[in-house]
């Protein structure tokens, strides 16, 4: 069993250069995976990038060899669609073999198409359906501070996700029950399944809608690890009785042009000749980084 002495933040990464080439090499896993796949939702993951990989390298208190740990801090991808990402995340930091990587969404793969702890344990909640990760998330805060712990829940929403009544009834809920332990993230890419938010069902002035619920709220830009990281640290230590809301600013499909902004990416595969571009580009990338 790990001691709160022996594990912290696991295979910790200081150097922001370092996390840099993290996020563009975890960005062609998932161009891979989904692109072997055959199907699954490269927008939505490749936004969620720097703020997972903040997260696993540099924020959350957890040990990928004692996933059951129970003073770890929680984290559910409520928008369950984007889990490649996480699973790319999870792979580099010792929950998996990277080889597990290319079993995304076959049968019986403990990478199922959203987040199923029957099949891959080491996940917080399964998620998918939309709507319902804050509220587990509540419950995960408030069973710590019923416990006595000091672990801390994140929850990572998508920003049509956060359309949902549900999550509206948790904010209440949180705020109510001060708890300080809980942090949202919103990946705010401006991008639902099809369509720009502001022509479906605009969600602005997103912080300031948290902030009347009774929550403190960051806004940053999801792809600068100096903006994240403080930005989680600050959420991690709060003691104010405050849940913290994360606005983060993304792009859809960040990283590969022809995805960037661009709704059509939200649900669809890339085919072979895509993934080759897409990879290439990312490479290329990579080199000046
Ligand atoms: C309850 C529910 N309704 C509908 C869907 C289908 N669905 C999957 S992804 C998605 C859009 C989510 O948009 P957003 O939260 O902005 O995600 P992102 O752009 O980050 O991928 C929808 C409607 C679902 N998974 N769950």
């Amino acid at each position: 069993m790990s001691t709160t002495a022996d594990v912290t933040t696991a295979n910790r990464i200081e150097s922001i250069a370092e996390l840099k080439r993290l996020a563009n090499r975890l960005r062609i896993e998932i161009i891979k995976m989904i692109g072997t796949a055959g199907s699954g939702h490269p927008g939505g993951s490749l936004s969620e990038v720097e703020l997972l990989s903040a997260l696993y390298f540099r924020v959350l208190r957890h040990n990928p060899k004692d996933p059951q740990w129970p003073d770890r801090d929680r984290f559910i991808l409520s928008k369950g669609h984007g889990c490649p990402a996480l699973y790319a995340v999870m792979a580099e930091a010792g929950y998996i073999d990277h080889s597990v990587l290319s079993t995304l969404r076959k049968m019986g793969s403990p990478l199922q198409g959203h987040p199923d702890k029957r099949f891959f344990p080491a996940l917080e909640a399964n998620t998918g359906s939309l709507g319902q990760g804050i509220s587990i998330g509540c419950g995960m805060a408030l069973a710590s501070r019923l416990d006595k712990k000091d672990w801390h829940t994140f929850v990572m929403s998508g920003d049509g996700e956060i359309q949902e009544g549900q999550n509206w009834e948790a904010a209440m809920f949180a705020a109510y029950h001060k708890l300080e332990n809980l942090t949202v993230i919103v990946d705010y890419n401006h991008i639902q399944l099809d369509g720009f938010l502001k022509d479906i069902l605009d969600v602005s002035p997103l912080a300031q809608k948290f902030e009347a619920f009774g929550w403190r709220t960051l806004e940053i830009d999801g792809h600068d690890f100096n903006q994240v990281i403080p930005a989680l640290e600050t959420a991690r230590a709060a003691k104010d009785g405050k849940p913290t809301c994360i606005v983060a600013n993304t792009v859809k499909g960040k990283g590969v042009s022809f995805m960037e902004n661009n709704p059509e990416w939200h649900g669809v595969a890339p085919k072979p000749d895509q993934v080759a571009a897409a990879v290439a580009e990312l490479e290329a990338a990579a080199k000046k980084l």
